[in-house]
């Protein structure tokens, strides 16, 4: 995509999400802020090929969601969605664990012929979100190759394969990124770290270790992370040791790290400034402000619309209080 085609210069947060629950947050962004504001950037590490098709999972959650047809049970896929296509495949024996509903099948379609005509996925997925009336920009991490890779007790397997044709039960001992420290960044998410304007860079409540890891993992994001001037703000995946979503407890378990919000604040300490946990937790604040962290406690339960844009709310407020305190802070160093 060149610059022009999606304007990001006015860019306030930079928001890195994956999964379903990432989806959620972004949501309630969009329901607070100002399309032009955000510049999401969505995981890549779940993609795969699938009956000879690119499909990138994380990104359609996104526009899915953020179109409003997304599928509210499962999160992921389309609302209203029909089947004929996936049982005629599955008739004449070919794969079916991987459910590609009709409406679905088109952007798969679509999304493959554009990259195989040379175009970059971060072109493609501006034009699918512009023709699905998505206007906030969801950038890829980067347009090259990453894949997450799973290692376990019964060897490598792919992202989806584990996920969710082994529907997470075999023991994780590993993840690997490939591709990620040979990708190129997505350079408007270069550009919007530096930015001296940028308001914050904001992590949502993705699983720190399958969809939030593999963005991180690219290029030098850790490091520009890291340099950026905006405070970096998470929101904790899950309350106590129950995550909301997905494999989120038993893989930790399995890489050694305690299920539980404490252990995520402590795993991502080093690049955060503030991290948002649920009333439910607050009881650990001190010991997450330990960390070297603000802390901020709020309801982060996103079943409804009015939960999403609460939350989404709550964390652009904190994020600034820690950027006006920042400021004022480096002002005083200035005053001496
Ligand atoms: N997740 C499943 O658990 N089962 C599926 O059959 C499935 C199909 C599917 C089709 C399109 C798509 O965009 C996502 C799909 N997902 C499915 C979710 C997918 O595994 C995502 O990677 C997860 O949501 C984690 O990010």
């Amino acid at each position: 995509m060149n610059a022009t085609a999606l304007d990001t210069s006015g860019c306030r947060f930079v928001v890195l999400s994956g999964g379903v629950g990432g989806a959620k947050l972004v949501q309630g962004l969009s329901l607070c802020r100002s399309p032009g504001e955000l510049m999401v950037v969505g995981n890549v590490g779940d993609d795969f090929e699938h009956w000879g098709m690119h499909i990138s999972p994380d990104l359609d959650t996104l526009m899915y969601t953020l179109a409003g047809v997304a599928n509210p049970e499962t999160g992921w896929g389309r609302t209203g969605e029909t089947w004929r296509v996936l049982e005629g495949v599955s008739a004449l024996g070919g794969e079916s664990w991987f459910r590609l509903g009709d409406q679905d099948l088109a952007v798969h379609i679509e999304r493959t012929a554009r990259l195989k005509s040379g175009a970059p996925l971060s072109t493609v997925t501006n034009d699918l979100c512009r023709a699905m009336g998505v206007s906030i920009p969801i950038l890829p991490v980067t347009d090259d190759r990453l894949r997450t890779i799973v290692d376990t007790s019964d060897g490598p397997l792919d992202f989806q394969t584990y996920f969710v044709h082994q529907h997470c039960e075999p023991v994780v001992t590993g993840l690997r990124f490939e591709g990620a420290s040979a990708a190129v960044l997505f350079p408007s998410i270069s550009t919007a770290l530096a930015d001296p304007d940028l308001t914050a860079v904001i992590l949502c409540p993705s699983n720190p270790f399958l969809s939030l890891d593999p963005i991180l993992a690219t290029a030098d994001l850790r490091c520009r992370l890291q340099d950026c001037v905006a405070p970096v703000v998470a929101v904790s995946p899950m309350v106590g040791s129950k995550a909301f979503k997905g494999p989120t407890a038993k893989i930790m378990q399995e890489l050694g790290h305690a299920p539980t919000t404490l252990s995520v604040a402590r795993y991502y300490a080093d690049l955060l400034d503030g991290y948002v946990i649920d009333t439910a937790d607050a009881e650990i604040s001190d010991e997450i402000e330990e960390f070297g962290l603000r802390v901020k406690t709020a309801g982060t339960l996103m079943d409804s619309l009015e939960q999403k844009q609460r939350l989404a709310a709550d964390v652009v407020a904190f994020s600034e209080t820690i950027g006006r305190e920042r400021s004022r802070s480096q002002m005083g160093d200035l005053n001496v």
